[in-house]
């Protein structure tokens, strides 16, 4: 593949091809290539100089495995369409899914969305890691925006750490959850239950007396969260993705929470900016020490010198810590 220019990738990003170049753009911060790292960067840096002018809605949807996220997303996305929004999704591929989610239908289970001009999805294909979230999802949002989009989902498995991730990069965070999933609090971890700004317990056209109950029990778990700094009641409604039930009431629910939101948007986005920042510098100091263990300076032979060394693992990774860090001085 030939190098890709960053600021005519932008440009396009902006034009009426975007789609296509929304599609590029984000194949290319999801690259591992080192050839293609400078390059996104680049872009990042343009998309971050040149924010949208129309306010834009980050929305986190998160929930355990066949919770029915994807049905629900599609249900939701065609009620943000009717009401002039262009959304974006970057949703979860299920052929790639540790939930094993059903491989009929559609790839995404998305089709109507799929087919919508106003709507762009984008499956990931690291659900099994991350739950769907990866190092590249923060930069992905940012090049849905500058492509014009004002509302893009982030789907999620809910497998414990990507709840904190998206809930990280996300202005909203939505939890989903599902009648009779047995005890404790229909599968969700507790501190998971506290992130959400919004719960919505699905698939109530099948168990409807079930749903209202799954929904009082996690109205009695959230009682136990201690009230939030920023006033903002969480309720717990009930809806179905498949009849479309409780949607239009979700989607007003959004919102209202949006439009409240927008006096300390400023500071969720900075406090976002921060997270990504942090993320970034982990990621690569991370990636620099595993260049430094495979080649030279640490490798098989030798760390197996030095444990002959230093008869414990601490030890030597002491040592060998060090001698990297020592090694990374200009
Ligand atoms: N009865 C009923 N079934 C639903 C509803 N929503 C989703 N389902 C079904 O539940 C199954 C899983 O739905 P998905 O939307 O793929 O669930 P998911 O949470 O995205 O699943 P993964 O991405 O695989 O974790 C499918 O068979 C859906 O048709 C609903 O409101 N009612
Ligand atoms: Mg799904």
């Amino acid at each position: 593949m030939r190098a890709m220019d960053p600021a005519a990738l932008f440009a396009d990003l902006q034009s009426p091809r975007h789609r296509r170049a929304l599609g590029r753009a984000i194949t290319l911060v999801e690259s591992s290539r080192p050839a293609d790292r400078a390059a996104a960067a680049e872009l990042i840096a343009l998309a971050e100089r040149r924010p949208p002018v129309r306010p834009t809605f980050r929305l986190g949807i998160s929930g355990t495995p066949g919770v029915g996220k994807s049905t629900f997303i599609e249900a939701l996305g065609l009620e943000l369409l009717r009401r002039g929004h262009r959304l974006a999704v970057l949703a979860i591929d299920p052929t790639s899914s540790l939930s094993g989610g059903s491989i009929l239908g559609d790839k995404t289970r998305m089709e109507l969305l799929t087919r919508e001009p106003q709507a762009y999805i984008r499956p990931s294909p690291n659900a099994g890691e991350l739950g769907g979230v990866g190092p590249a999802s923060r930069a992905a949002v940012l090049l849905c925006e500058a492509a014009g989009y004002d509302y893009v989902i982030v789907e999620t498995v809910g497998v414990g750490q990507a709840e904190w991730q998206v809930h990280g990069m996300t202005d909203a965070f939505l939890l989903l959850g599902q009648p009779a999933a047995g005890d404790d609090l229909q599968g969700i971890k507790r501190g998971i239950l506290e992130l959400a700004d919004h719960l919505i317990v699905n698939k109530a056209d099948a168990l409807p007396r079930e749903a209202r109950l799954a929904a009082a029990e996690l109205r009695r778990g959230l009682h136990l969260a201690p009230a939030r700094p920023d006033g903002w009641t969480v309720e717990v409604a009930i809806a179905s993705a498949l009849t479309g039930a409780g949607i239009p009431e979700a989607a007003d629910r959004l919102e209202r929470y949006r439009e409240r939101l927008t006096r300390e948007i400023d500071r969720r986005r900075a406090d976002q900016r921060v997270q990504w920042l942090r993320e970034q510098v982990r990621r690569e100091l991370l990636r620099k020490l595993d260049v430094y263990l495979d080649a030279g300076g640490a490798g098989t032979d030798e760390l197996r010198h030095r444990l002959d060394k230093h008869i414990t693992i601490p030890a030597a990774a002491g040592v060998i810590l060090a001698e990297f860090l020592k090694s990374e001085k200009p």
